[in-house]
């Protein structure tokens, strides 16, 4: 092999370590908790919750730390108002066990008095310690601990029939929720590693589509993105500069 080729053969390599694919999640090996009923499509690539019951999980049932996820979700009716989401880092029997500890990433469309107190229109992260009953999960009182609400629609209820992009970032340190590219949530803490899942609350037809996951390079141990990146731009320029001198 010509030595030049052998450059550009290593560069590629070291490129594709860094930028590792995207790949679409089949959701047909989730696992339902809670009550309501999810149905996931023939393909695997879509999947709703269909009635207006109280709290409502599919989740992977993998720890999900390090990963990125894409997809679209919305609410595919007009009808009800209540709550639809993420958890992270849940892991299996959590919605019963004393010792769970996971993220609960919910939005409702309006504000409402419920259980005996107000339970807020918007997006927010919070984080649930124990067993969270539909109280705690309305109020985010008790074992639900609000922790940030989202930048532009922390107050603002999702639409009717409205499906958005989202991108989820789930590691040890860090969950960021970007919506339609906007960055939404970004919070900074210590979690729990666990799977990630759907979550509704009341909320018939609470939908998500086209999943995939992508697994983020350690920080550390790896060669980074930009320094893969300046070594091919090196060895391209050291490339041509060899042709010319051929
Ligand atoms: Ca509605
Ligand atoms: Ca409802």
């Amino acid at each position: 092999m010509k030595h030049w080729i052998r450059i550009l053969v290593v560069g590629t390599t070291l490129l594709a370590s860094a930028v590792s694919q995207a790949s679409l999640v089949n959701l047909s090996t989730w696992q339902a908790e809670g009550s309501g009923l999810w149905i996931t499509s023939s393909d695997g690539t879509s999947a709703y919750q269909t009635s207006n019951s109280p709290t409502s999980i599919l989740h992977n049932n993998t720890a999900s730390q390090g990963m990125l996820f894409t997809g679209q979700f919305g609410v595919a009716t007009s009808s009800d108002d209540d709550f639809f989401g993420f958890v992270l880092g849940y892991d299996s029997g959590d919605l019963t066990s004393a010792s769970a500890d996971y993220l609960l990433i919910d939005w409702k469309q309006n504000s409402q008095s419920a259980f005996g107190g107000q339970s807020k229109r918007g997006l927010s992260i919070s984080r649930v310690s124990g067993v969270a009953t539909d109280a705690n999960l309305w109020l985010h009182s008790g074992s639900v601990t609000e922790l940030q609400r989202a930048a532009v629609r922390g107050n603002s209820g999702w639409g009717d029939n409205q499906f958005y992009n989202f991108e989820l970032l789930f590691t040890a340190n860090l969950v960021e929720l970007t919506i339609n590219g906007v960055k939404e949530i970004s919070l900074a803490g210590s979690f729990n590693n666990g799977g990630v899942g759907f979550y509704s609350q009341s909320q018939e037809h609470a939908t998500y589509r086209n999943l995939t996951s992508t697994v983020l390079q350690p920080v550390t141990g790896q060669v980074p993105e930009p320094s893969s990146l300046a070594i091919l731009a090196l060895m391209l320029v050291g490339l041509s500069v060899s042709r010319r001198n051929a």
